[in-house]
Order: C-alpha cells, then structure tokens, then sequence
C-alpha cells in the first residue's frame, strides 16, 4: 500500500472584519489658546492619533479620515498628509479665530474609516478647550456716578460702589480699582480696590469744597491689562452745623418799641431787620437779652435801645 502526500495550498481571504482602532483615550482633549493665530502653519496646527486597522491591505486596513460635519468644524480643517518616511499624519489646523468669551469649548468627532466593502470606522470625540487670553478690558457698568453725601458724614462711611466687569477668566478678569490722578481733594474718600467701595475718608466741610469729580480705573490682573476709567461726582449736603450769625449793625426799630431781625440762614448770613415784613426766620425782638430757638441753635440777643426809633443790637451770641 503506497502512500500519496498531497501539498494543500490554502489561500485565506480576509474579511473586512475588524475597524481601524485608535489607541488614545476617548475622548482626545486639547487645549488651544484663544490668542492663536488662524492659518500659521507652526502655531495652528495640532497633530492627532492615527488609528490602526488589524485586516489585511489593501483596502481592508486602508484607513482614510474625516471630520463628522458639525457646526465646529467651521473653526478647524482637517490635514491628512502620507509619505513613505514619516507614515500617514493627521493634523487639525485652525481657520478661524477662537473666543473663550463665547464659546469656551468646541466638540468635533475625528472618523476614521477603512476601505473595505462595507467599509467600517470608529469616532473619536475631540473636546478643545479654549484657554484664555487676556483680550478684555474692564467695563464700568455706567459711564459716570453721581452720588450726595451730607458733610457730616463720619469718616468710614459708603458713598458709592463703582463696579466693573471683565469677561475674561482668572487674573485676566480679575478687576482691581484706583483713584487716576484726576480729581482735587481725592485724599478725602477711599475707594477698596477689591469692592470698589468708595467711603469718606477724612471729615467733609461742605464751604471747604462742595463738590468732588473724581477719576476712578479699573483694571484686571493680566498681562497687559488696560484700565477703563470713570468719573465719580460727588456732591457734598450742606448740614445745619453752623450756628446763625445776627448781625447787629443792620439791625432798626420798629414802632412799638421791638425789632424785627431776620434770623439768617444757619450758614451765618448778615441778619436784617424788617419793619413791616415777616418772612421766614423773622423774630420779633421786645425785650433785652431774649432767647430764640432758631433752627436748633440757641440764639441769645442783647438789644439797647437809643431812642424809640434808633436801637441797636449789642452783642448777640450763641449757645
Ligand atoms: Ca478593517
Ligand atoms: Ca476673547
Ligand atoms: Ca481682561
Ligand atoms: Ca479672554
């Protein structure tokens, strides 16, 4: 009995069974500043993972790749380059300017696909963070402050609070605040360059200086930051803190042995005396030294008589 060897060639034809693989985890993230420059090739353009694909070439293993159309890839394209040193790359170039401010992070999907009948593929999801740049100035929320304060006001006390806004993140938006070099008697207020914050400083007198126009700045923390400026007016309220003046030359009788005097207003205004009038702050005077209560001051008036029609004040003062 012979034996007969039989050399069997098996050829085994692949099937497209296996998709093209990434090896990084999912999803891929990058972080691209906003201050980046679209279109240079150097500063944007990012590389990304090749995927692999276990099947045979030359389709089965042949992997091409895409961006999945989203509204984000308006701001990135997709560069796929081969040559026989460096292999396949693929490269995500920036096209378009990025803004944190408005949006801080894009989402693109990265699909890598075979050649095969049907071809088969796999996503990769791409988170871009937006790192910020400092290309914000602050922002007063108004123009200018106008605000009162009564000139006794004690020392400490809250005038106004300016405040602005900065829409950058970190220390690009962190806002500080200063008096500009602008502004007679600034040395009188404060202003917190955190809080901004503006509190009287030192004791107000309203016939020393009636009104404050200062320069507030406020500016960020970042590199490079620019102040935005404001002006704060500040008007100071006469008080009632200064006693009534009578001037006692101006004073003249009246017929029935009294005079009329005119309590002037508590800034120390000269006194008048009235013969037939009767304004506001008109005392009738009848007897010597009489005592008035004339806007919470207490006035004392010594009247000498001349004669009935000439008399004359001789010393008022005040308690
Ligand atoms: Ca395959
Ligand atoms: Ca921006
Ligand atoms: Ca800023
Ligand atoms: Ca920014």
């Amino acid at each position: 009995m012979s034996s007969v060897s039989v050399l069997a060639q098996v050829f085994v034809n692949d099937v497209n069974d296996k998709p093209p693989v990434f090896s990084v985890s999912s999803p891929l993230r990058l972080a691209v500043s906003e201050s980046t420059v679209p279109g240079n090739p150097a500063m944007s353009t990012f590389q990304l993972p090749v995927a692999t694909d276990a099947d045979a070439p030359p389709a089965n293993n042949a992997v091409s790749y895409r961006l999945k159309p989203d509204v984000d890839s308006d701001y990135f394209r997709l560069i796929v380059t081969t040559n026989s040193s460096a292999g396949t790359e693929v490269r995500l170039s920036l096209v378009r300017a990025l803004d944190r401010e408005t949006s801080a992070v894009h989402r693109l999907t990265l699909v890598a696909a075979d050649g095969g009948l049907p071809p088969r593929s796999t996503s990769l999801p791409i988170v871009i963070e937006v790192e910020d740049a400092n290309d914000n100035r602050p922002i007063f929320d108004r123009p200018a402050y106008d605000v009162g304060v009564a000139e006794t006001a004690a020392v400490g006390t809250e005038v106004a609070v300016v405040r602005a806004t900065d829409a950058d993140a970190g220390p690009n938006g962190r806002v500080r605040y200063r008096f500009s070099g602008r502004g007679r008697g600034r040395d009188d207020f404060r202003l917190d360059r955190t809080s901004g914050a503006v509190v009287v400083g030192r004791r107000l007198d309203f016939a020393r200086q009636r009104e404050y126009r200062l320069g507030v700045l406020a500016q960020d923390e970042g590199p490079g930051g620019v102040a935005s400026f404001a002006l704060l007016t500040v008007r100071v309220r006469d008080v009632n803190d200064h006693a009534p003046v009578v001037d006692v030359h101006s004073a003249a009788s009246t017929d029935d042995d009294c005079v009329t005097v005119q309590v002037p207003s508590p800034r120390g205004s000269a006194a008048a005396v009235e013969r037939s009038e009767k304004p506001p702050n008109v005392i009738n005077v009848c007897t010597v030294y009489q005592k008035f209560v004339i806007n919470a001051f207490v006035i004392f008036v010594n009247v000498y008589y001349f004669n009935k029609r000439h008399m004359k004040f001789r010393k008022s003062f005040v308690e």
